[in-house]
């Protein structure tokens, strides 16, 4: 028991409930969010600070993805939108596919993207990412879609970069410049009040419903050759990890939320 889930077969996430009985609620993420079905809204603003300075960070291989930490604590903090608190940066990750056509986990209008990052924040009043799982508003996560460029972003070189120095489990690097979190959260800063928001659960086991997911509605690009370097990591069995998605789940009534700038 433990870390040994993967994403496929016998171990993919249609047989995740088996050990994780909480991977089949009513509230699990990703979603398919079909524009024509949101209701469309207009939240207080949401406020990102924090990520107007570099930050020097630490990239890690979990064996299931790939994870960016900064080494201060509360330095970047979410609140405003549809939070009724504040919320405290804990780590960003990303999701991918074996090939530029899939890998995103929330779909818009059932389309999927190549890459999908994770900005995971818990609330500041539970003190801790691990205190915050036990309550149903403990966490608050940000996505961001990708889509192919014919240009690599040079904002991700630096991550890119060290991918191969982290090939396996565990393995972990400190990024050689600090990185400015802006331009890695949002892809145009002027754009970020535009999002969907609901209610849904971590995307993998043990698939908790603790999390408010904010989706930006803008895209960031990569290029082939930057979302392909993600594919050649390892996992945690030390095959590639060329994929790390999880299907979309039922709605089950939830609504969601589009703000309107
Ligand atoms: C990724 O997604 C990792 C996990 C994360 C999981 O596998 O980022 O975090 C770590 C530290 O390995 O699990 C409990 C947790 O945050 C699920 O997070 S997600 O719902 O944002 N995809
Ligand atoms: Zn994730």
């Amino acid at each position: 028991r433990g870390q040994n889930f993967g994403y496929d077969g016998d171990q993919g996430p249609a047989n995740w409930s088996k050990e994780y009985h909480t991977c089949i609620g009513k509230h699990q993420s990703p979603i398919n969010i079909d524009e024509h079905n949101v209701t469309n809204v207009s939240l207080p603003p949401l406020k990102l600070i924090g990520i107007d300075n570099p930050h020097q960070s630490y990239v890690t291989n979990t064996g299931h993805t790939v994870t960016l930490k900064i080494n201060e604590s509360k330095a970047v903090m979410l609140s405003g939108g549809p939070l009724r608190d504040t919320y405290v940066f804990e780590q960003l990750h990303f999701h991918w596919g074996e090939n530029d056509f899939e890998g995103s986990e929330d779909l818009i209008n059932n389309h999927s993207f190549p890459m999908e990052m994770h900005a995971v924040f818990y609330k500041e009043d539970y003190n801790s990412f691990k205190e915050a799982l036990n309550y149903s508003d403990g966490l608050a996560i940000l996505a961001c879609l990708y889509e192919v460029s014919s240009q690599p972003n040079p904002t991700y070189e630096s991550i890119v970069k060290v991918l191969p120095e982290i090939e396996k489990k565990d393995m972990g690097k400190v990024l050689q410049e600090p990185l400015l979190l802006e331009s890695i959260f949002v892809p145009d800063i002027a754009k970020m009040q535009d999002y969907f928001t609901y209610s849904g659960s971590l995307t993998t086991p043990p698939c908790l419903e603790v999390a408010k997911w904010i989706d930006f509605k803008d895209h960031q690009q990569l290029s082939h050759d930057q979302l392909a370097a993600f594919r050649d990591i390892r996992n945690w069995e030390g095959n590639k990890l060329t994929h790390n998605f999880r299907p979309v789940q039922p709605l089950e009534g939830r609504e969601v939320l589009h703000n309107i700038p």
